[in-house]
């Protein structure tokens, strides 16, 4: 699958584009369990080990990618020229494998070499396996979303923002470890009549929710797990950055996500996205 376009950027996205059909179509058959965990000690899946494959042998090899790096492995892979910096969570929620539910590829292109902070970000975006193939990417401060098949991407919306008044809210982590503040947060918008809840156990399908209908997806700090489940480079960043394009916000329960220094890149970070007065009112609880 050769790249053509001379900007890095987009040959990233496009080759990440045109993989997804092939992708969708390797799940089957690859819902098992592989023999390794992935750096942040989850049990990983056959397809996350084979995505990761696909997408590390095509994107290192793209003129101008410096580096590919993968929740799904610990060591970073040198590419070519330095340009772009590439981190990719290959199957996003690929637990779901086993009951057939959504998942996604999550992708940041970043200006530094990783470990990076998210406002090194110059590109940002998901595909999400559904009923249909859908990818959302921001760049240079706008979202676009297009509908994928057979290798090809159709625009099917631009200049994408998050709708107004919010509608879904979707919170992970167990109950009981909720901290105190963020439980009451959450009471606070369970309460209100007009939102509903829409958890789906793949960070992908429910952000892309948020980004459709409005509302807010967490994954916070817990008292078993102080800085949350989710990965900074291929996750937090990623969603971070699209969100904030669309015009919504992010937080780590203090800051924009996009300002969090990393110290490893498998660090992890709690992670609240969506619309803004939510957000606000969010880190106004948990101060
Ligand atoms: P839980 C998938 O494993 C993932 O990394 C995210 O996609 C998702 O938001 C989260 O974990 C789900 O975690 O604890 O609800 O199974």
């Amino acid at each position: 699958m050769s790249a053509t376009d001379p900007d890095p950027v987009e040959n990233v996205v496009a080759t990440i584009s045109r993989s997804a059909t092939e992708i969708r179509q390797g799940l089957v058959g690859r819902r098992g369990k592989a023999d390794e965990e992935n750096p942040s000690g989850e049990t990983q899946a056959e397809a996350d080990v084979w995505a990761d494959q696909l997408l590390a042998d095509r994107l290192s090899s793209i003129d101008g990618v410096g580096q590919y790096a993968s929740e799904e492995r610990s060591e970073i892979i040198d590419g070519g020229d330095e340009k772009v910096y590439v981190a990719v969570d290959p199957l996003d929620g690929s637990s779901n494998l086993k009951s057939n539910n959504t998942m996604g590829t999550v992708f940041g292109i970043y200006e530094e070499p990783l470990p990076a902070p998210g406002s090194a970000l110059v590109a940002s975006g998901w595909i999400l396996y559904g009923p249909i193939t859908t990818m959302a990417c921001a760049r240079d401060g706008t979202v676009t979303k297009y509908e994928l098949t057979g290798g090809e991407r159709t625009v099917v919306e631009r200049d994408v923002t998050l709708p107004d008044d919010p509608l879904v809210y979707g919170f992970g982590g167990r109950v009981p470890h909720w901290h105190d503040e963020f439980r009451e947060y959450v009471r606070e918008i369970e309460s209100n009549p007009e939102h509903k809840l829409r958890y789906g156990g793949a960070m992908i399908g429910d952000v892309n929710q948020v980004l459709t209908y409005g509302g807010i997806f967490a994954y916070p700090a817990l008292e078993d797990s102080p800085r949350g489940k989710l990965r900074l480079q291929f996750e937090g960043n990623p969603i971070a950055h699209l969100i904030e394009a669309a015009g919504g916000r992010s937080s780590d329960g203090i800051q924009s996500i996009l300002e969090v220094e990393p110290e490893d890149l498998h660090d992890r970070v709690p992670v609240h996205v969506g619309n803004v007065d939510l957000i606000e009112r969010l880190e106004n609880a948990l101060e």
